[in-house]
């Protein structure tokens, strides 16, 4: 087994490793501490079965089940199937998730711990997952931003991304945002939490995701937004996955910006995906 840093900033990459070799302790054990310090890991071409997938999840812990059950893996509801592909007229899956920055679940009180993402058939030259780490976003903020956000909530939402259904059929864009108002979450988190592993501050909520941030007005709320954002999506601290097939790709939830890229026309993309709770 092989394990090195995938940029300065975030992600380990994992290569010459098998199921079996991920049953053995110290090899597990290797494993999971590099995904806890270095947020995100990838596990190249590894060749596992749902029920694998399923119980490496449960390793580290319990598999929280996609909420849509529509979506839901026909014989494992702990998968989501993400994917663009239609089968005799139906979606197989569940397309476009996370197309824009986030956190994984950051707006539900309890939030999932970490993910875990299996390339069961990936495209090559497109749908890549662009990953930053919140912990460097924070310490790349100017003092005069870490001072004002310091101490702050915000209200995040899923509210911007919710998708439009046969259901809203009709409605006026009022109706239409009433709507999804009613329907969506919005829970307050603190902006500046601090990882439990690794003890550093990181930033909690990208633009997408947030709804207001306590005690900053309209004007404040956007420059922040801007600064983040500029910050989140600097090209020098991205790190592009580009898929290969069955790799498996773990984050840690709070910690990793990240964002699926588009998929070009005519290709397919499916993968399998299992939430946790933290044990
Ligand atoms: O499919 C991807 O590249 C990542 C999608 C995503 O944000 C997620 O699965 O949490
Ligand atoms: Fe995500």
């Amino acid at each position: 087994m092989e394990i090195r840093d995938l940029t300065a900033f975030i992600g380990s990459e994992i290569a010459g490793v098998t199921y079996e070799d991920l049953q053995r302790p110290e090899i597990f054990g290797l494993v999971h501490d590099a995904l806890n310090r270095r947020e995100l890991i990838v596990v190249r071409g590894l060749d596992i079965t749902p029920e694998q997938q399923i119980a490496l999840a449960r390793k580290i812990g319990e598999p929280v089940p996609f909420h849509n059950p529509r979506y839901r893996h026909p014989r494992y509801p702990e998968i989501l199937v993400s994917s663009n592909v239609v089968k005799a007229d139906k979606p197989i899956g569940l397309a476009r998730v996370g197309n824009y920055w986030h956190q994984d679940g950051s707006f539900l009180k309890d939030p999932e711990a970490y993910t875990f993402l299996h390339g069961v058939d990936v495209p090559q030259t497109s749908g890549h997952t662009l990953f930053a780490n919140a912990c460097d976003v924070y310490d790349r903020l100017p003092d005069k931003w870490k001072s004002t956000i310091d101490g702050r909530t915000a209200v995040h939402t899923n509210a911007k991304r919710v998708r439009v259904t046969e259901k809203h059929v009709g409605l006026s864009v009022a109706e239409l945002r009433a709507v999804v108002e009613a329907d969506a979450h919005f829970t307050e988190h603190p902006l500046v939490r601090r990882d439990a592993f690794t003890g550093r501050s990181y930033v909690y909520g990208t633009p997408e995701r947030l709804h207001s941030v306590t005690g900053l007005d309209a004007h404040g709320k956007e420059a922040y937004f801007a600064q983040l954002d500029g910050l989140i999506q600097d090209p020098e601290h991205i790190y592009t996955h580009r898929w290969t097939p069955l790799d498996l790709v773990v984050w840690k939830s709070a910690t990793t910006f990240h964002a699926a890229t588009a998929v070009e026309p005519g290709h397919h993309r499916t993968v399998h995906r299992v939430s946790i709770a933290a044990r």
